[in-house]
């Protein structure tokens, strides 16, 4: 369900000269282990990522610079995430259909993910989704 959906903080460290921030991620910062990094980056503001959900892959998405949405359903409700924090990661376990829209002007999306590229773990169809929840 979509409460297992969180967002999480990513401790960041502020510095005391004003040299400006430095967030980290570390082994166990995460509920997961990182097994691949990806970003989205150059996307049009009427463009929109994602459209699908995961059998297995767990991720993590970071505003690392600008902001977007990302709208979950969970096959039954529906709730929207706006993102817009370097310090923030929202965590999106398996069974969570996702789509990312709105990017601003310059923004990236930085996923850290449970697991490396398996196109077979992809679920492409809304319909298929909602009988993948139900078995
Ligand atoms: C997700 C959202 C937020 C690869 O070859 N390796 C990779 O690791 C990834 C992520 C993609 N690709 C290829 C597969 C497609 O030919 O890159 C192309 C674009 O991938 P996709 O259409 O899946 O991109 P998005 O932005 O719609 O989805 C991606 C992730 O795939 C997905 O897991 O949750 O970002």
């Amino acid at each position: 369900t979509l409460q297992t959906v969180e967002l999480i903080d990513i401790p960041k460290i502020s510095d005391p000269e004003g040299r400006g921030n430095l967030s980290v991620v570390e082994k166990n910062t995460l509920p997961f282990e990182v097994k691949r990094v990806y970003y989205l980056y150059d996307v049009p503001s009427d463009a929109s990522r994602g459209g699908h959900a995961h059998k297995k892959l767990k991720q993590c998405l970071i505003a690392v610079s600008g902001s977007f949405d990302v709208v979950l359903h969970d096959g039954k409700d529906k709730k929207i995430i706006h993102l817009n924090k370097p310090n923030k990661g929202l965590i999106i376990p398996n069974g969570i259909w996702r789509e990312l829209e709105n990017f601003s002007s310059g923004s990236v999306c930085l996923a850290l993910v449970s697991d490396v590229y398996e196109e077979s773990d992809y679920i492409r169809e809304f319909e298929e989704f909602k009988l993948f929840k139900r078995s």
